[in-house]
């Protein structure tokens, strides 16, 4: 007999952010975040911290959360979530998780309305930090990113230079143990999660833990995460808005023109993807620390899309095979306020889709790509697998490559909901780049990399030399304030709808 999580359990429609719902609490956009955090783990042994661009990483998976939840937020008839930037004001998002009266093993204290962060002292464990804390560290981050440097812990600067910079913000905004100086820089991200995750009892004196925010596992479940990190966001923006814009030139793939794209669903018409609500079962007896042991079924409500293919129409003129690398991403059209988006927000919610490899013959070429190969996602068996079943031994190499394998955006979560009727207009993009300037030589055999985008490669290179993000990482070119206007021969859009039905 499988536990029904009801669709409407932590609240009621009176509240507008709980139409989100079905994103925050979804098990498996939780189970992503938290794999994710386990396998970057901010501090530990060197060897396992120190990956390759694991800052960078840090910057753009949450940079891409924030991206979708956007878009989750127009297909809900809200507007952009709003920066967590002023730490002295109420936070007016509540949350009430209610885990305790489903399966949770200890209660998750509540957030009202309104509740403000303030200084905290909970010396039992020994946690003591002020808000102005936070203000300072947000100071210096802001600071380092204007003038273009950090300073390392003997006082030397360290340029924040266009291939690495990210990566050293990143690894100082998280903060994890390769911060180049935490004394300066603080532990701006972690700090924030924890303020927010004790705003309920700063000094312990209500003897209650830490709520949702304070854990990888539940931080999702909360608005308050999104306006949090569209802040962490906007200050790794003060870097990024300072890098050179990429040249036509360096966008430019010559020789190579994508004349043409289309999506195509399994059924209904070309273009329009359709949404709507899955019923599953799934075990969550590794959760729960009572006896016996066995199977316990949920049974959730979760987002699901009908699969559909990219067709993509490419044509080489360079006279010889050429390679290149497929990069597919897509946006909404419109603002919240119904007008065409201009460039500079737009390529803020361009949410990355798939990226391949292509091999293109002299002439004209036809992709075909399916949905459900996608370099963000793994399959909804994997998010959702027995942990027990073919488990290798514990401190085994293949144990960490077992545990990382569940790294990766569910595939069900891979459309944003739609809208009722019309749908919600999208612009999909396509852009294929020079493999030259993005391959990696690397051997991947026996590795989990189908969610390479957003979770790398266990113990490889991050297998994509390009800034994370790009080409919509930096500002664009002066004189383009539209994605027609960025556009390069290499790229094209298409204009699709996302419809959601209700049932
Ligand atoms: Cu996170």
């Amino acid at each position: 007999m499988p536990i029904t999580v009801p669709k409407d359990y932590t609240a009621s429609d009176l509240e507008p952010e709980h139409r989100l719902w079905y994103f925050r609490e979804d098990v498996g956009i939780n189970l992503h975040h938290w794999h994710w955090h386990l396998v970057y783990p901010f501090d530990g042994s060197d060897a396992v911290v120190r990956k390759d661009r694991r800052g960078e990483l840090f910057y753009y998976m949450h940079q891409q959360i924030v991206a979708r939840y956007n878009f989750e937020r127009f297909s809900n008839n809200l507007p952009r979530v709003q920066r967590l930037n002023n730490f002295r004001e109420p936070i007016a998002e509540a949350y009430f998780p209610k885990m305790d009266s489903l399966v949770a093993s200890r209660a998750w204290p509540a957030r009202p309305s309104n509740t403000r962060i303030t200084d905290m002292n909970r010396e039992l464990d020994q946690i003591r930090f002020d808000v102005n804390d936070l203000e300072r560290w947000t100071d210096r981050f802001v600071e380092a990113c204007h003038q273009g440097f950090v300073m390392n812990t003997n006082g030397q600067r360290v340029t924040l230079d266009e291939r690495t910079g990210i990566d050293t913000l990143g690894n100082i905004m998280e903060s994890s143990q390769l911060s180049i100086n935490r004394p300066l820089y603080g532990d701006l991200h972690n700090m924030g999660h924890v303020f927010i995750s004790y705003s309920h009892d700063p000094d312990n004196r209500h003897l209650e833990s830490f709520g949702v925010m304070g854990d990888s596992a539940t931080a999702m479940r909360d608005p308050v995460f999104y306006r949090w990190h569209a802040y962490i966001d906007d200050l790794f923006q003060e870097h990024k808005q300072r890098l050179p814009q990429y040249t036509t030139q360096q966008l430019d793939y010559s020789g190579i023109r994508v004349t043409g794209v289309e999506v195509q669903p399994k059924q209904g018409p070309v273009n329009t993807l359709q949404t709507f609500w899955q019923q599953s079962d799934v075990d969550l007896s590794r959760g729960l620390d009572f006896n016996p042991r066995g199977s316990v079924l949920a049974r959730f409500t979760h987002l699901q899309h009908s699969n559909f293919e990219y067709r993509i129409n490419i044509t080489n003129n360079t006279g010889a095979q050429a390679m290149g690398t497929c990069r597919i991403f897509m946006a909404p059209r419109n603002d919240e306020r119904g007008t065409p988006m201009f460039f500079r927000d737009q390529r803020q919610m361009m949410t990355e889709m798939d990226k391949f490899t292509v091999s293109l013959n002299p002439g004209n070429n036809l992709m075909r790509r399916n949905s459900t190969d996608s370099t963000v996602t793994i399959p909804f068996e994997r998010t959702f697998r027995n942990l027990d079943r073919n488990r290798p031994t514990a401190g085994s190499q293949n144990e960490a490559e077992f545990n990382f394998c569940g790294c990766g955006w569910p595939q069900h979560m891979l459309v944003p909901k739609g809208l009722p009727g019309t749908g919600l207009p999208v612009d999909l993009f396509v852009m294929v780049s020079n493999y030259q300037d993005d391959r990696i030589d690397q051997d991947l055999a026996g590795k989990c990399n189908d969610a390479a985008s957003f979770c790398g490669v266990r113990d490889r290179k991050y297998p994509d030399r390009r800034s994370m993000g790009y080409p919509f990482d930096r500002l664009p070119r002066t004189g383009v304030d539209s994605l027609q206007q960025f556009l390069t021969p290499n790229m094209a859009t298409t204009q699709i709808t996302i419809v959601h039905t209700d049932r």
